[in-house]
């Protein structure tokens, strides 16, 4: 077998976004396009040589073809070893795991999350580092600056590997490992969770529905729930991961999640319902005829967290996007840890959790994780509610209600635009942006600013700085509205507003989300117009 170098040309666009490189998955099929990314990053890390990767996805279209490349490329720049999910397949936070567990010099996960996959929808690609976290912006910056310059990059001449068997095999020099895709993770969630406890809480008649949308968490989801804690067989549906998701739109949310939401208003509401996205790092919980916020997800398992056993010791600190509401920032206080705050997308947490500054993460986006892998892990999320809920011995529905009597209850939704002219949602933000100085000490729809500003993080631990991550106006009485671009999206641009109102209590805890909203809704409207500039009656997406 030999090692081919191939000339090539930068390619334009090859810049990551909020999570890795996403693109319509032609774009990815087009010539050189896959294997200036990979060589980019490669060379971005200093080089592969006697280096250990970890490589798999969400099994969506154009997957198998893409590890094919990454293992003869990582094979011709002189990698050691690549362990790779039988089929290509590792849900995102089962990467992150086997890149720790392996002490490895990274991965590379193939997958667009929640985006559609298909030839004609999309496909993503992203690089870990050692911690087993996505590259931060110091990385993704320095492969994107390789992929302006690049003239070349090496391949080795080889069959295919063969990935549907475990056990291991060699390409050129390189060592191959297929590994079960579901164990090594299962074995951490039993470190984690009372196994016992959810044994007994399944065999007692509890009653859960999970929602796999025909993406990756299908067979964890079923090893776990069925296998390992006896939930009836059946509790998993659409639990087979297929190249297309059967269709579906892998996104666990109200509008994507419509079936699960259905079935847990219905009159057969099991006594729990979850759904995962297509590379199983987000999570939507539902109770019996109730949605729990992904905000509201962070703030109760931070403040239950004592009585899971993986966290029994206490938590260090919380830690949260900016744009997610701040109910985790009243637990922490109650805590007595500190709270912080950090740009969207996962990346901004990696320094902290490393530092062991806090143990548990979330966002707003249907994304909830800890201290345990390096990425939002969808089923730890589900079985953390699992574990609370058998502890407390309480419904979801009285879980929350007890919680928000305890802390106040922050009302939250975020409104999606989707699909607009990049022109006219930049316009949008940019005009927003400048009349921000202005802001504080108007009164808007009756609501007095007491702060407006274009949110900037400086990073505690390394000192990094990420500026113009999203608008953020707040009102005196704890008000507040976001607006950002999706870093995301590969079709036009997506806005996203981001709406909050804090209700301390006793009263008015318990009204519609969208009303309780209102002043704030139209405050945005006020203030940015997007439905006047879009020409938009409603979001496309609400949450
Ligand atoms: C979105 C979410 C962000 C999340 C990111 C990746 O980014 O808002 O919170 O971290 O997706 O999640 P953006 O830039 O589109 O708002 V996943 O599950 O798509 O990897
Ligand atoms: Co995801």
């Amino acid at each position: 077998m030999s090692i081919v170098t191939v000339a090539t040309q930068p390619i334009e666009g090859q810049k990551p976004g909020t999570s890795g490189l996403r693109k319509k998955t032609r774009v990815f099929m087009a010539p050189h396009f896959v294997e200036n990314f990979v060589q980019a990053t490669l060379n971005a890390i200093g080089g592969a040589t006697g280096k250990t990767f970890v490589l798999g996805g969400d099994g969506r279209y154009f997957s198998d073809r893409v590890a094919q490349v990454i293992l003869r490329m990582c094979a011709a720049n002189g990698a050691a070893r690549v362990i790779v999910g039988r089929d290509t397949l590792l849900s995102t936070p089962a990467a992150s795991h086997l890149i720790r567990l392996n002490r490895t010099d990274g991965g590379f996960i193939m997958s667009a999350s929640h985006n559609p996959g298909g030839i004609d929808e999309d496909f993503g690609l992203k690089f870990n580092t050692p911690n087993g976290g996505p590259a931060p912006e110091s990385v993704t910056n320095a492969i994107h600056a390789e992929t302006l310059s690049l003239a070349n990059y090496r391949v080795l001449e080889a069959q295919d590997v063969d990935l549907s068997r475990v056990g291991e095999t060699t390409i050129g020099d390189m060592v191959v490992s297929v590994v079960d895709p579901v164990a090594d993770y299962a074995d951490l969630m039993e470190t984690l969770f009372d196994f016992d406890r959810l044994r007994a809480s399944f065999a007692g008649g509890f009653r859960m529905r999970f929602d796999a949308m025909c993406a990756i968490t299908g067979p964890y989801a079923t090893e776990i729930l069925e296998n390992r804690l006896g939930a009836a067989k059946g509790t998993v549906v659409n639990g087979t991961p297929l190249p297309d998701f059967g269709g579906m739109h892998p996104d666990p949310n109200p509008t994507w999640a419509h079936e699960l939401m259905d079935v847990m208003f219905g009159p057969d509401a099991p006594d729990f319902g979850a759904a995962s996205d297509g590379d199983g790092d987000r999570n939507m919980v539902v109770g019996k005829g109730i949605y729990v916020s992904p905000s509201d997800s962070l703030a109760v398992v931070a403040a239950n967290a004592h009585l899971v056993p993986g966290y029994a010791n206490g938590i260090s600190g919380v830690a949260r996007s900016m744009p997610t509401s701040t109910a985790a920032d009243r637990v922490a206080e109650a805590l007595g840890i500190p709270a912080f705050e950090t740009p969207t997308g996962w990346k901004f947490f990696g320094n902290l959790l490393d530092a062991g500054r806090v143990t548990l993460c979330g966002e707003e986006s249907f994304g909830t994780g800890s201290d345990h892998v390096r990425e939002k892990d969808g089923l730890w999320a589900v079985l953390f509610w699992l574990d609370i809920i058998a502890a407390r011995g309480q419904s979801v529905a009285e879980i929350l209600t007890d919680h928000w009597a305890r802390f106040g209850r922050n009302y939250y939704s975020r409104h999606d635009y989707e699909a607009l002219p990049i022109d006219t949602a930049s316009a949008i933000v940019d005009d927003l942006r400048a009349r921000l100085g202005d802001l504080p000490g108007t009164v808007v729809q009756g609501m007095t600013v007491s702060a407006a500003d274009d949110f900037a993080y400086t990073d505690p631990i390394d000192g990094s700085v990420s500026a113009q991550q999203g608008l953020r106006v707040v009102f005196s009485d704890q008000s507040r509205l976001v607006i950002r671009l999706s870093g995301t999206g590969t079709e036009g641009a997506t806005l996203r507003l981001y709406l909050e109102r804090v209700v301390p209590g006793p009263k008015d805890l318990d009204l519609d989300v969208q009303q309780a909203l209102d002043p704030v809704i139209r405050a945005a409207e006020e203030l940015a117009g997007i439905r006047a500039r879009t020409g938009r009656n409603a979001p496309d997406v609400i949450t």
